[in-house]
């Protein structure tokens, strides 16, 4: 780094930690982080500096395509579909990167990937992807037009998948908040990128104003016909499937190769390290667990269930966004 470069960039993370001395703390769910509210978000300290980079230094083409989720609502899962659809012409069932390398590291998230070199952009690859929510998002990607996805899950599978993350997440040392108490964290809005039912609600009203532009996916419709899913992000990101695709069974194989049965048991997936020798280093088996749609029924009490589900009528109800999942255990 040239001398000029180094007094900005220490000039930059100067005022960033002089915002972030300003803000709202809590405890995160494990005792190695704390989590900050900024722009009505709660997020992890480790992210903060580089979310506040990329809003101010990220410049969106009209030809990006932003994958967009809060976390442990299918993002992985997202990514792997979309990258499939979109490089279907590129690779072959052999040569495809997902057999080595996980989601992840194919798409590149925006508040920490970019953060560095906010104008990098994955060869021949249109797809970037970011857990900010919709309010949050750097201005040029409001601005520029291009499409964005989003995938929403149940609140409740959610939470499990998330108190799951979190209590395998930090070093072995660590304190996890017990399930209790990281459930009345959640419900106050306190987890990371929370309030959950606001993150849904942006790109959900985003959608229904710019369909075009917005796409909005819930995880257990996509479970339920994952190949009509697959056809609709494939028309959405421009790359229809030819009827000779179709023939061929294209998009059933795209399915196949990312369903959580092929995926989990991929090598890379069950012992690989995504960002190896970063402080955000992570097992790539942690993002995958069950894969399932209502395992918050083996977790969660009658209360919780009924609380979280009174959250949801209330954060959501005269939206239009629900759930179509029985609350009965
Ligand atoms: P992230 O936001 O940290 O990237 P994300 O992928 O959104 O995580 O969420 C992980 C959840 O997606 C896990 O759910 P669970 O804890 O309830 O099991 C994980 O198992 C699930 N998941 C990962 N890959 C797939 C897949 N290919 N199909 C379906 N679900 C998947």
């Amino acid at each position: 780094m040239k001398c000029e470069e180094k007094e900005e960039s220490s000039k930059a993370k100067m005022k960033y930690s002089d915002i972030i001395s300003t803000l709202p703390r809590e405890n995160g769910w494990t005792t190695s982080n704390s989590l900050y509210q900024y722009q009505g978000f709660w997020y992890p300290s480790l992210f903060l500096e580089s979310i506040i980079s990329t809003q101010e230094h990220f410049k969106a083409q009209p030809t990006d395509l932003i994958v967009c989720s809060a976390p442990k609502s299918g993002t992985t899962w997202l990514k792997a579909l979309t990258f499939a659809i979109t490089t279907r012409n590129q690779f072959n069932e052999s040569t495809n990167p997902l057999l080595t390398t996980i989601p992840h590291e194919c798409i590149p998230l925006l508040e920490y990937d970019l953060a560095k070199n906010p104008t990098y952009r994955p060869p021949k690859l249109p797809l970037l992807a970011t857990h900010l929510p919709y309010t949050s998002l750097p201005r040029s990607i409001l601005a520029c037009g291009c499409k964005i996805l989003y995938v929403c899950r149940d609140p409740k599978d959610t939470f499990v998948s998330l108190w799951h993350f979190a209590c395998k997440l930090g070093p072995k040392d660590a304190q996890y908040l017990p399930l209790e108490k990281a459930f009345e964290q959640f419900c106050k809005g306190i987890s990371a990128y929370g309030p959950y039912w606001d993150h849904a609600l942006g790109y959900w009203k985003a959608s229904l104003e710019c369909p075009e532009r917005v796409m909005f996916l819930k995880y257990e419709d996509m479970k339920r016909d994952t190949v009509f899913h697959v056809k609709r992000l494939a028309e959405y990101a421009g790359q229809p499937f030819s009827m000779e695709e179709e023939m061929e069974g294209v998009p059933q194989r795209i399915t196949e190769l990312c369903s959580f049965e092929h995926m989990s048991n991929l090598e890379v997936n069950k012992s690989g390290k995504h960002r190896p020798n970063s402080p955000m280093a992570i097992n790539n088996s942690m993002y995958f667990r069950k894969g399932i749609v209502g395992d918050w029924k083996n977790h969660l009490t009658t209360e919780m269930i009924e609380l979280l589900d009174q959250i949801t009528e209330q954060k959501l109800g005269g939206s239009g966004l629900t759930f179509h999942v029985s609350s009965s255990p």
